[in-house]
């Protein structure tokens, strides 16, 4: 029995009951991580990637009282144009679901709802994680306590340096939240390859990737697995200049008093704006990626 907030869209429920192998996408980076119109052009094109590689894309965001699995154009167009839509993190949930509020969710939210739907895999851009100066702000991303609990493996390409990368790694440690990237031996950093972090864990192929979820799960740890997928290098901004991006942006967002949720919107937003759109075109490619392995360990589960 499926729970009475779900709507799951006719596409995903025939995948569902065909047996259908399905990858989780999420709706912030639509609505909060990328400007009008490349966020509803990448949104479709990400969907298409999923399905040429075999497996049946569900996006998620919370609608009118529902907890959608699978959205069609006319939503996807919705939560990609309107300035309304709240970003909706584990705590938002309860809030905007029984306001009938329209709500893009974070990494966390996404998970959670995927899970209740029976989905295992998730494709994102760069998870949530604590943040530089996490000491003075306490700002840790939900996404990373979400990860601890909730069985759905996400794919990601790293976690961006805006945040403080050596402590999400230490965070995910302690979480038991197992780390592996890709066919690399270096963690990515999101806009770019290379982070100067080494990855806990390296797999080469998919079918070995779906192997450790399954040993996972099999023996009961509950929780994520992070497959960090660097993004293709045609794509990808050096390191070093995104950092003067970052501190410059980091500085605006502390002059201009930004806080809490708001945090890491602005930051993308600036960032975006600063690189004339570079770095736009890095994110747009790396979640591209990252939908492509995505499915393609679904497939092999
Ligand atoms: N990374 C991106 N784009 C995004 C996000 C992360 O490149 O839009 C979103 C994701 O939805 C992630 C959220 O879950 O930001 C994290 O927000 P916070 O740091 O407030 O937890
Ligand atoms: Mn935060």
């Amino acid at each position: 029995m499926m729970n009475e907030y779900l709507n799951i869209s006719p596409e995903v429920a025939s995948a569902i009951s065909e047996g259908r192998t399905l990858v989780a996408l999420e709706s912030t980076i639509i609505s909060h991580g990328m400007p009008w119109p490349q966020n509803v052009e990448t949104a479709l094109a990400v969907e298409q990637i999923v399905r040429d590689a075999g497996a049946i894309p569900a996006t998620i965001a919370i609608l009118e009282g529902k907890l959608c699995v699978g959205l069609d154009d006319r939503q996807l167009e919705m939560l990609g144009k309107s300035t309304g839509v709240w970003k909706v993190s584990l705590r938002d949930m309860p809030f905007v679901l029984s306001q009938n509020l329209a709500g893009a969710t974070t990494v966390a939210a996404t998970m959670r709802i995927a899970s209740m739907a029976g989905i295992k895999i998730f494709a994102t851009g760069g998870t949530g994680g604590v943040h530089r100066d996490a000491e003075n702000s306490f700002d840790i991303s939900a996404d990373l306590t979400e990860m601890a609990q909730t069985s759905v493996a996400v794919v990601s390409a790293g976690v961006k340096s805006i945040l403080d990368i050596g402590l999400t790694l230490e965070y995910l440690e302690t979480m038991g939240i197992p780390v592996v990237t890709y066919r690399q031996d270096e963690f990515p950093a999101f806009y770019s390859s290379n982070s100067g972090f080494k990855s806990p864990l390296r797999l080469d192929s998919e079918a070995e990737i779906a192997a450790m979820l399954n040993a996972k799960w099999n023996i009961g740890l509950n929780g994520s697995v992070l497959i960090a997928n660097p993004l293709p290098p045609e794509f990808e901004v050096p390191l070093e200049v995104m950092e003067l991006q970052i501190v410059k942006a980091l500085a605006e967002a502390e002059a201009n008093g930004i806080k809490g949720k708001e945090v890491t919107p602005f930051l993308l937003k600036r960032i975006a704006e600063n690189t004339s759109g570079e770095s736009l075109e890095a994110n747009i490619a790396l979640i591209k990626g990252n939908a492509r392995l995505a499915a393609g360990i679904a497939v092999c589960l």
